[in-house]
């Protein structure tokens, strides 16, 4: 199916203290993600970096937490942004920006699906579950708290209502691998599907996967994917600064992204956390664009498939 991707930078580095993610939408396109998506028979509109609005005062009781007025303007502008793209037709894929943006695009994501009377589904590539609020997290980086904000969880004093959290069915978080202690006992008592690399090293990478993506196809639901770089092994992917040991393979990531591809059912798309200042000759953002042509239907034959069972 061909799409109009519609590019949006969002140079966001606020959500965590290393700096470098601000890079990352330069990265992509020195990449060749623009390319990549014409080849694949694609229509392609870069709209440029979205840029910061002018912040308000916003204040929280945890005094860990930093950066919260740039993060609580990144999620306004990011919303706006994703929100439009939709609006017109596109297939909004976001340059990230660490994953604090995600506050933002799902935002924009989530209001669209809710005009168009549609479920929103998520499906949350990632080491980390993002489960905190701005309450909860001891780091103080607020990259680790969209999946809550989304989830309509209370603490988030200062950002907009996010418009029809998610119920929990909707969400699946998978690949998951490093939960805190907060984050662990919230997910406990709640029923958000969560496929940690425990379960996919029993049941492997496809049918967990398939479980989720037939509850959205059966919903006729929406399906936004957010890619944290960090889903990836370090070995592969060394470009963030948050690595955990322990997770998916080349081979594993691009099967995920196929199988993505092969539903039909992806409707928007975050890629976050590279730090090119991190990157070993590229090496990272060019994984990550490959992955993006998986995603967007690039394969080695085109047939259908079938069982070898
Ligand atoms: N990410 N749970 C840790 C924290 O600081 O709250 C790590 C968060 C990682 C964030 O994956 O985008
Ligand atoms: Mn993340
Ligand atoms: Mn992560
Ligand atoms: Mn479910």
């Amino acid at each position: 199916m061909k799409r109009i991707c519609h590019l949006i930078g969002a140079p966001v580095d606020s959500g965590q203290r290393r700096p470098g993610c601000l890079m990352g939408p330069a990265a992509y396109r020195v990449a060749g993600l623009a390319r990549m998506l014409g080849d694949l028979g694609h229509e392609v509109e870069d709209r440029g970096d979205v840029a910061l609005p002018v912040l308000r005062e916003v204040s929280c009781e945890n005094p860990a937490v930093h950066s919260l007025a740039e993060t609580v303007g990144w999620t306004e502008a990011l919303s706006a942004a994703g929100r439009a793209a939709l609006a017109e037709g596109g297939f909004p894929i976001f340059l990230g920006g660490d994953h604090s943006l995600s506050l933002g695009s799902v935002a924009g994501v989530a209001a669209h699906a809710q005009g168009a009377g549609r479920p929103l589904f998520l499906l949350w590539l990632d080491a980390h579950t993002d489960f905190h609020t701005p309450l909860t997290t001891q780091s103080g980086n607020l990259h680790g708290t969209p999946v809550a904000y989304i989830a309509g969880r209370d603490g988030f004093a200062g950002f907009p209502d996010f418009p029809a959290p998610l119920p929990p069915g909707n969400i699946c978080l998978y690949g998951i691998r490093s939960v805190d202690p907060e984050e662990h006992a919230a997910l406990q008592a709640g029923q958000i599907d969560i496929r940690d690399m425990r379960v996919l090293d029993e049941y492997g990478i496809v049918a967990p996967l398939r479980a989720f993506l037939e509850e959205v196809h059966a919903a006729e639901g929406m399906l936004h994917v957010s890619l944290d770089v960090d889903f990836l092994d370090p070995s592969i992917a060394p470009a963030v600064g948050t690595t955990v040991p322990g997770g998916t393979t080349f081979r594993e990531a691009h099967l995920v992204m196929e199988l993505l591809h092969e539903s039909g059912l992806v409707t928007s798309l975050d890629l976050v956390e590279l730090n090119p200042f991190l990157d070993e000759r590229g090496r990272t953002a060019r994984l990550m664009v490959d992955l993006v042509a998986s995603l967007m239907g690039r394969k080695v034959f085109d047939r259908p498939t079938r069982s070898y069972g």
